[in-house]
Order: C-alpha cells, then structure tokens, then sequence
C-alpha cells in the first residue's frame, strides 16, 4: 500500500507550516504502507494540480493532506469539505476568492473517505487529545480538501483521501499572547503516524459515538 502525505507551505507571515515541518518526521514505512512527502503550495489555483500530480506520480491508496489551523488546540480529522473559497487573506499567490465555488459543477459537499472515527480512536488510545471536525473552513485547506475529493470521486474511486489539521507549533507561538495553543512538533508528527496506520488497518471506518450536542 502505498500513502501519499502532503503539508502546505508557510503562509499569513509565519516562518514555517507545523503541517510539512510534521510531514516531514514522518518514518517512510508506517503499518507496512509506504509513505511519499510532498509539500504543496498554500495557493487556491495550485495546490489541488500539485496534489494530482503527485496522484499520478505515485499511484497512491491513500491520499492525505496536513495542513496548519492556528488556534486549534489539537489534532482535528476532516469530515467534510465544502464547494466553497472565501478567503479571509490572500494566499500565497496573492489569490483572495471570495463566495466562489471551487467546482462549477460540483457536489456542494464530499465527505472523508478515510476512516475518520477510527483515527480519531487511535489517537486517543495513546492518550493524545483529537478530534472530529465538521468544517475544514473556506480557505486552501478546503479547497484543496475538496479539489482531491472530488478528482477521486470522479477518477480515482479506489483512492481513499481525507484532511487533518494541526496546531501551531511551539516555536510558532513564542511571540505569541499567552494562552495561544500548540503541540510540539513531535507530538503533531507522532498523531499523523496513528493517522495513517488507522487509515492503512481500517478500510471501512468503525462504529461509534462521536460528534456534537450543538
Ligand atoms: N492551512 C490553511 C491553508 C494552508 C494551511 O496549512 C487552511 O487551513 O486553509
């Protein structure tokens, strides 16, 4: 089995992205799968062309893309990405859609097709915070999220993909207010290997109650 992993560039005047500098600790082998890195540009018009590139390239199983949630306090597992770009700054190429679709004809939404819960399980199991989350935003993240669902749905439908978030990183947040939460780098890393070994066990996603009371 093959893993294709992808993390963004730094972007909104940060020195680095938690997401690739996590990536990149990766092992190159996790639960016997074989990991490829890539890092992806943080810009609307590019990153979703990177990402199939790197589809074509490798011919991976599983698809996920890692990218930097500032203020997120842990780990979250996508569940959803929206057919939406609405971006509060520009990106890295000086992009700012704003209420466009990503797809003119797409599906509002897609879903996860990794196992969602099942990651979040394991990372639990060795006692790291995580959690669903229900909103990948509308900014690259999303887009790029949907972009790699939809070319899945539509041409690779034995590729499994999906999106995990990560918080700043300690060194991001040393000239930052009191309070601002990160996770070391290691520990980023360390959620993305359980990540993708539930991803690798798990071909369907477990049974289980998760979700909000709001
Ligand atoms: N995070 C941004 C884009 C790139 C990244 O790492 C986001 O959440 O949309």
């Amino acid at each position: 089995m093959k893993v294709l992993v992808t993390g963004f560039d730094p972007f909104g005047g940060e020195k680095v992205n938690p997401a690739f500098e996590a990536v990149k600790m990766l092992p190159d082998k996790i639960a016997g799968a074989e990991i490829i890195k890539l890092e992806i540009p943080t810009v609307f018009s590019k990153s979703g062309p990177a990402v199939a590139a790197g589809i074509e390239e490798y011919q991976p199983d599983i698809v996920i893309n890692v990218g930097q949630a500032g203020g997120h306090s842990c780990v979250t597992i996508e569940r959803v990405a929206i057919n939406l770009a609405e971006a509060r700054i520009p990106d890295n190429n000086g992009e700012q859609p704003s209420g466009e679709p990503l797809q003119a004809e797409g599906e509002p939404a897609y879903f996860a097709t990794i196992p969602v819960k099942a990651i979040v399980k394991n990372i639990r199991d060795h006692k790291i915070p995580c959690h669903v989350s229900y909103t990948a935003g509308t900014y690259v993240c999303n887009a790029v999220m949907y972009q790699v669902l939809h070319m899945t749905a539509e041409k690779y439908p034995n590729i499994r993909a999906g999106f995990v978030h990560v918080p700043y990183a300690a060194e991001q947040v040393v000239d930052k207010p009191n309070g601002t939460p990160f996770m070391s780098l290691e520990q980023i890393a360390e959620c993305l290997r359980y990540a993708i070994e539930a991803s690798v066990k798990n071909l369907v996603d477990i049974e289980g109650i998760i979700g909000e009371s709001h």
